[in-house]
């Protein structure tokens, strides 16, 4: 007899064995077995068809008070993990800085980035080597004075030129170089930064040579420009922190005029068709929307962060930028999020209006560019009294308008009525769920670049359960009276821990199984930032550590399937292991990804978020308090 014969014979001589066959062959606990298994399998099919997934506990969900907004210390979990595992992890960040960085140096210095598979190189933004541009200041914040001292020399002796016919993106070049140049500059005070940063910008400056002073697409130092009539919100209006700080730095007011021709531009544009925010599409000519598409996502998703985060960097005086921000915040939160159907993921999407249509129309699409929005909205719950807007001299009431298309003014109101600073605060937290999930339902346990959120009609966050013309109650309302109520238990919609849901692979290769409540459009995870922003974010702001322990296990996730000998590298797809790589590590991942889990990781907090304010390339500007002289040079009121 083999081993497996004698633990075959084993399991049959044992006497539990002995009576469940003796059970069997009585008929009468036969009928109760096969009974009992039948409505098993009736209960497992049903849970496939119709999954139930637990509701939102009050306790996975920071904030006690709708009303007040305060942080109630005694909801939130303990951390359990000792603080010198979080050194230990915050070290194993650096490490894969270095690994990454050291790879670039290796193979592709002074080139734009490495190709991580293949060890070549690509010049992809202008071949100045925007992987050292972008990753100065991430190394000045980690302590890694050796890397940042190898690139100075090359910082040095870039030369800012491009053949004739080859331009420059401005967008790209502003937020990676200029932006990483800055920061830099205002971590070290190296004058080199700072200068060549100046100079970065002359040569940049052709740009601007358009009626309304927003930019073209493109540029070449020797003078030419290049880019259609009708540009793109993300590209023509994501220049005036950079701008802002460059002028408080030189001094020199052609550089705050070029920021503030922007902001004027944007105060100016007729919103009526759009709800008060801004659409994709704008007339370089006229400084006018040429659309009516509206999105936080691609094209769109740096100029909404920049209303928020301008007011901040110029220490909350300039009350334009906040006004945008509010008006376009409010068209958000109601009419672009939603929640889906089984799961109530809260996502937010894109809406387009077709001629003299009230209200835009949701493509549902959700994108992984969008996910930097819940730490927006983290931002502007913490830094500013959205509870009492009254101390800014702003009432809600008046930033609508009746005759606007999007949202009738009546929106307004009934926020107006609330603790704006809650509801930011809840949409905050439920879109990070949603984009945390999105990484927790995927065997490489990281997301999709874009999902097609299933809808079961019109399930905007915001909607009455009557519909908005009867005169309902907003949801929201509903979930604030209902707290109120019930003695503060349960999340609002959308809001608090959700299950995850990881297909197996039949489910995958069917498309379907258990309801996750979305499809994937684009299933590659392109090393991006924004999930992990928002968690950084979330995790300052909230003081709870779920979102920090996220961050570790996204972080765990890029080191197991991404990291090759030379790097790191982008995935074509989340969904399949052993995971698929792409011959890709973009400068962002230096500038972004690895900066925000350090700075989740660490005990200290080296930019406090009063303190500094972030670009959109993660990179840290501090905040800037202009001095009379410079106000009355630079014509500040
Ligand atoms: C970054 O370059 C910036 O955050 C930009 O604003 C959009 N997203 C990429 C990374 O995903």
């Amino acid at each position: 007899m083999n081993h497996y014969q004698k633990v075959a014979e084993m399991y049959r001589s044992h006497p539990l064995s002995a009576s469940l066959r003796s059970i069997r062959h009585r008929p009468y606990f036969r009928s109760v077995l096969y009974g009992c298994l039948l409505i098993a399998s009736v209960y497992v099919l049903y849970s496939f068809v119709n999954p139930t997934y637990p509701v939102s506990t009050y306790s996975s969900f920071s904030r006690a008070d709708p009303f007040s907004g305060d942080l109630a210390e005694s909801y939130l979990p303990v951390d359990e993990t000792p603080a010198d595992v979080w050194r230990g992890r915050a070290k194993s960040v650096k490490l894969a800085f270095l690994h990454g960085y050291h790879g670039y140096e290796r193979y592709a210095q002074p080139h734009d980035e490495i190709r991580p598979l293949s060890n070549d190189f690509i010049d992809n933004f202008n071949g100045w080597g925007v992987t050292m541009y972008d990753s100065l200041d991430t190394m000045l914040l980690m302590g890694l004075d050796n890397e940042y001292n190898r690139a100075m020399p090359f910082i040095e002796k870039t030369v800012f030129t491009l053949p004739d016919g080859e331009f420059a993106p401005f967008f790209e070049t502003v937020i990676r170089y200029l932006g990483g140049l800055l920061s830099a500059y205002a971590l070290r005070k190296d004058d080199l930064l700072l200068r060549r940063a100046d100079e970065l910008a002359e040569k940049l400056d052709h740009v601007f040579a358009t009626p309304s002073g927003f930019p073209l697409f493109g540029v070449n130092p020797n003078g030419n420009v290049v880019g259609p009539e009708i540009g793109i919100l993300a590209e023509i209006a994501s220049l005036q922190m950079e701008y802002t700080a460059l002028a408080k730095f030189t001094g020199k007011k052609r550089w705050w005029d070029r920021a503030n021709t922007v902001i004027k531009a944007l105060d100016k544009a007729e919103l009526n068709k759009t709800g008060g925010m801004f659409p994709i599409r704008w007339n370089l000519t006229s400084a006018q929307p040429f659309d009516t598409h509206l999105s936080v996502g691609a094209q769109a998703d740096s100029t909404h962060e920049y209303l928020l985060k301008q007011y901040l960097l110029t220490a909350k005086v300039d009350k334009a930028n906040l006004i945008m921000y509010l008006r376009a915040t409010t068209h958000i939160i109601t009419e672009l999020l939603f929640l889906s159907p089984k799961r109530h993921l809260l996502y937010v999407t894109d809406t387009t209006f077709s001629t003299n249509e009230h209200r835009g129309r949701p493509s549902h699409t959700f994108e992984h560019l969008s996910c930097f929005l819940p730490g927006l909205l983290a931002l502007g719950a913490h830094t500013l009294p959205l509870d009492d807007l009254a101390s800014l001299g702003i009432d809600l009431n008046d930033l609508g308008n009746e005759s606007m298309f999007g949202i009738s003014g009546e929106g307004y109101k009934l926020l107006a009525g609330y603790n704006l600073k809650s509801l930011h605060m809840w949409a905050a937290e439920g879109l990070a769920q949603t984009c945390w999930l999105s990484y927790a339902d995927m065997p490489t346990g990281l997301g999709p670049d874009e999902m097609l959120m299933h809808t079961a009609g019109d399930d905007r966050w915001g909607k009455t359960v009557d519909g908005f013309k009867d005169g309902g109650g907003y949801l929201w309302m509903d979930a604030i009276e209902k707290w109120k109520a019930s003695g503060a238990r349960g999340a609002p919609p959308g809001v608090g821990d959700k299950t995850p849901v990881i297909y197996t692979e039949t489910e995958r290769l069917r498309g379907s199984g258990r309801a996750r409540d979305y499809s994937i459009r684009k299933s590659g995870y392109l090393l991006r930032p924004e999930t992990l922003e928002s968690l950084y974010i979330l995790w300052r702001t909230t003081g709870n550590n779920k979102w920090r322990d996220r961050g570790w296990k996204i972080f765990e996730s890029i080191e197991r399937h991404t990291k090759t000998p030379s790097g790191y590298a982008s995935l074509r797809t989340v969904e399949v292991l052993p995971a698929v790589k792409d011959d890709d590590m973009p400068s962002y991942f230096f500038a972004e990804t690895l900066k925000y889990l350090y700075l989740m990781f660490i005990d200290t907090d080296p930019i406090p978020l009063d303190k500094w304010v972030l670009n959109t390339e993660a990179h840290p500007l501090p905040v800037i308090e202009w001095s009379q002289a410079e106000k009355d040079t630079f014509h500040i009121p």
